[in-house]
């Protein structure tokens, strides 16, 4: 019943029939600098045999090879928002609009410069979601940046469903270093978004 599927490192796969071609799976990520985006693809795929990181031009490229599948996936910076209208982005890429689900900032940062500069290109066959990174199960009361972390949240919640709407980014995914479930959650939505499920029995 299950045989048409595969499981690799937390992420399950549609098994590929012999002769076909690898599947890609290319990711690019963006938003403020410090908002988790580097240690989410370390945290996650950083142990994986085949883990590699290149810094490249404009952005930092990791690559990892799981059973017929290859992840291809890009970190952009503020600094490299140029990128965006310069570089070519094969077919189905995948773009994560990353942000600290603490600090409004880093979602303003979004909605002013990432989303719109990327909203300028018009891309057929793209796919984007945005991703809350650093949302701990045990938040504590604690201040980061001077600002309440809970209070913070409410106000980026806020946020995000007018982003969802304005933008018409579709979801939200939010995820914590400390939840590899919460980190596998946004690779699989990637993956089922770029090869969607074909058999359900
Ligand atoms: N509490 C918490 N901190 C995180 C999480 N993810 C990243 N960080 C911290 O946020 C800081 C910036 O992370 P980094 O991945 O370098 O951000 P980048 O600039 O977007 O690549 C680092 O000190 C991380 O340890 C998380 O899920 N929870
Ligand atoms: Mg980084």
């Amino acid at each position: 019943m299950h045989t048409n599927w595969v499981e690799d490192f937390g992420l399950v796969f549609e098994r590929i029939t012999a002769g076909a071609s690898n599947c890609l799976v290319d990711i690019v990520m963006m938003g403020r600098e410090k908002c988790g985006k580097t240690e989410l693809v370390e945290f996650y795929f950083g142990d994986h045999s085949s883990y590699q990181v290149e810094e490249q031009e404009m952005r930092v490229q990791y690559t990892i090879n799981l059973s017929n599948t290859a992840f291809r996936i890009w970190i952009l910076d503020v600094k490299d928002i140029e990128f965006i209208k310069l570089a070519e982005f094969r077919d189905k890429t995948v773009f994560l609009f990353c942000y600290d689900v603490n600090d409004p900032e880093s979602l303003a940062d979004l909605e002013e410069r990432w989303i719109p500069e990327f909203m300028a290109r018009s891309m057929n066959n793209m796919y984007w979601f945005l991703v809350g990174i650093k949302h701990d199960p045990n938040v504590n009361q604690s201040t980061v940046n001077g600002t309440n972390r809970r209070d913070g949240k409410m106000a980026t919640r806020e946020r995000v469903k007018d982003l969802l709407k304005r933008f018409r980014l579709g979801w939200t995914i939010e995820c914590s270093l400390d939840d590899r479930d919460s980190m596998a959650n946004v690779f699989q939505s990637v993956i089922d978004t770029v090869y969607p499920r074909t058999t359900v029995n």
